[in-house]
């Protein structure tokens, strides 16, 4: 509206204003304590948390806990903690707080599309599990899958803040 407004005299814009999502031309950027994999930035709390206190941790950092919006980003933060040797167990922004049996991502209101559960999961163990988190479930588990656990357990948590967007401005001088 401004540029409109400012060029309103001339026969051509004299300000020109795109926007993209994501870091679009790879400026540097600083993200601490955010981690960068696959474009997408990521804090790893390393404090068992319940939780509701993950989530407020992760707001107090302008983010929410980790939504896992495909298989594909997942993958890309399972292989993270993997490099780093990490079998650690995480919470994430899933749960069925809201309706008992439908799993929801908490920071998008949308239903869980990726199959990682571990084998026999979720269960709703002993009727009182509805937070879902991210680990080596079983012994034999040979990588992260998800379980849905009681809400009070304490974890570390992954928080997402939010994906980045590029605003760059052409001027004519
Ligand atoms: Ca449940
Ligand atoms: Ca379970």
């Amino acid at each position: 509206m401004l540029a409109s407004s400012l060029a309103s005299s001339m026969a051509y814009d004299k300000y020109t204003t795109n926007f993209y999502t994501g870091n679009h031309d790879n400026v540097a950027l600083k993200s601490d304590p955010f981690i960068n994999i696959n474009n997408r930035y990521y804090y790893f709390g390393t404090d068992p948390q319940n939780w509701y206190v993950a989530y407020e941790k992760c707001r107090a950092l302008s983010s929410e806990l980790v939504t896992f919006d495909s298989l594909e980003e997942f993958e890309a933060i399972a292989k993270y903690l993997k490099a780093r040797g990490d079998r650690n167990e995480y919470w994430t922004s899933g749960n069925d707080l809201g309706r008992e049996g439908t799993y929801n991502w908490f920071s998008t209101g949308k239903q869980l599309s990726i199959s990682k559960w571990a084998p026999n999961q979720p269960d709703n163990s002993a009727g009182r599990e509805n937070c879902i988190h991210m680990g080596y479930i079983y012994t034999y588990s040979k990588d992260f899958e998800l379980n849905d656990r009681p809400c009070e357990s304490l974890f570390r948590y992954i928080c997402e803040a939010p994906e980045p967007e590029t605003i760059s401005i052409v001027v004519w001088k």
